[in-house]
């Protein structure tokens, strides 16, 4: 029998997927945040959770709970948003599921089940973070981090990140491929394919690391190429996107979604990450990359992109922001979908337009206070002149 308490916890969540959402009054003219979160662990079907029998669960105990969802991969398909999103049980373990939405602003429904990946890689224990990447040669990629003990280290903690490769045609039916080798650095997260083929290959952009959490040498997000997706190996790693000294990315940074091809350049949503006395502090900033030569930097604007505000700062991970999904139409509209403190997905909406137009008037980071301060100073003196 179908326990009593199921339809009501089931209407809380028909609730939260039928709240409209809005535009909030926070503005820097560079995009547009909504008021709500597009999804959280409330959204998660009671089906998930709970055990419906009133047999087996008199008390109507959640029994296989849902701590968080975040860090989704996003996709337009068949005529509406779609989000691979990570979700993390109680138990720690992520998984990956979809949610799809006729709006992309409001609206995410999960689909019937969670996604079940090949399962190849049996040292793999945790998977999270997928980028989805709808490739000109017709298959829609996943990569995403593939993580496991590192056996070599007594130190329970110690762990290996290595970036998992998989495609579909439909977030449906997933064929897994090898993992990717990079044959100059040890580890990997926050791996993106490119959605074009660059010099007839396959281009990457890559994380290269020393260790599971520091980077080490590792000098920032890296590009690469190899020839087959089947077996993806890459060599070189070119820096570039650089990790610089009193910035946003001085510990670290990585990759957001693929990057969006604009009228200009390949636009980057990344983040960057520095230490401080509260811990890591995650950001999002953002950069453009020749057309023709998607390894080549041409616009870096300084400072944050989009930062922690209010109620998003406070998770499981606090002071988080982080990008691995977003969505660019056809009329120019783009969706960037973050996660915040690693608990909860929000959207932020903007135009390829205005993201060129940050990308280029943004002034470069001078790198030091006095330039920073002059810097300032030079456009307060040419508003002077209006005001
Ligand atoms: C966690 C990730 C985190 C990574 C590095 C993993 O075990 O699941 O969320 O980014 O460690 O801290
Ligand atoms: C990692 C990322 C994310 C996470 C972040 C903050 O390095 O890969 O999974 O959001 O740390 O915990």
């Amino acid at each position: 029998m179908l326990h009593k308490q199921y339809e009501v916890e089931q209407a809380k969540v028909e609730r939260l997927i039928s709240r409209k959402n809005q535009k909030s009054s926070i503005y820097n003219g560079i995009y547009d945040r909504y008021e709500y979160p597009v999804l959280t662990r409330e959204f998660v079907p009671v089906h998930w959770r709970y055990d419906l029998d009133e047999k087996t669960n008199p008390y109507f105990m959640e029994r296989l709970g849902v701590n968080a969802v975040m860090n989704a991969g996003a996709i337009f398909l068949n005529g509406k948003y779609h989000l691979v999103v990570r979700v993390e049980g109680n138990d720690r373990k992520s998984f990956f599921a979809v949610a799809e939405s006729e709006t992309g602003i409001d609206g995410f429904r999960f689909w019937d089940y969670p996604i079940e990946l090949p399962d190849t890689c049996p040292e793999e224990t945790n998977v999270y973070d997928m980028r989805l990447t709808q490739h000109e040669d017709g298959w829609i990629y996943g990569v995403f981090c593939s993580e496991s003990k590192d056996q070599s280290n007594p130190d329970l903690s110690a762990a290996v990140a290595a970036a998992g490769i998989v495609r579909t045609k439909d977030l449906k039916t997933w064929e897994r491929l090898s993992n990717l080798k990079t044959l100059r650095s040890p580890q990997q997260r926050n791996v993106a394919l490119h959605p074009e083929f660059v010099d007839g290959k396959y281009a990457f952009y890559t994380r290269p690391m020393d260790g599971f959490i520091e980077t080490g040498s590792g000098g920032g997000i890296g590009f690469g190429l190899c020839e087959d997706i089947c077996h993806a190996v890459i060599d070189e790693e070119k820096i570039i996107s650089r990790r610089i000294y009193h910035t946003l990315t001085e510990a670290k940074n990585g990759a957001g979604a693929p990057p969006i091809r604009g009228n200009k350049c390949w636009i980057h949503i990344a983040h960057g990450v520095r230490n401080t006395a509260a811990g890591l502090r995650y950001v999002l900033y953002a950069f453009g990359t020749d057309l023709q030569d998607p390894s080549k930097v041409i616009a870096e604007p300084s400072g944050v992109f989009l930062v922690p505000l209010g109620q998003e700062r406070v998770g499981d991970v606090s002071n988080v922001v982080f990008t691995n999904g977003a969505v660019a139409r056809e009329n120019g509209d783009v969706f960037i979908y973050y996660a915040s403190s690693d608990t909860r997905m929000h959207i932020a909406v903007t135009t390829v337009d205005r993201l060129e137009d940050y990308l280029f008037a943004t002034p470069k980071d001078p790198l030091r206070s006095a330039d920073c301060v002059r810097q300032r100073c030079d456009l307060i003196r040419r508003n002077m002149e209006l005001l």
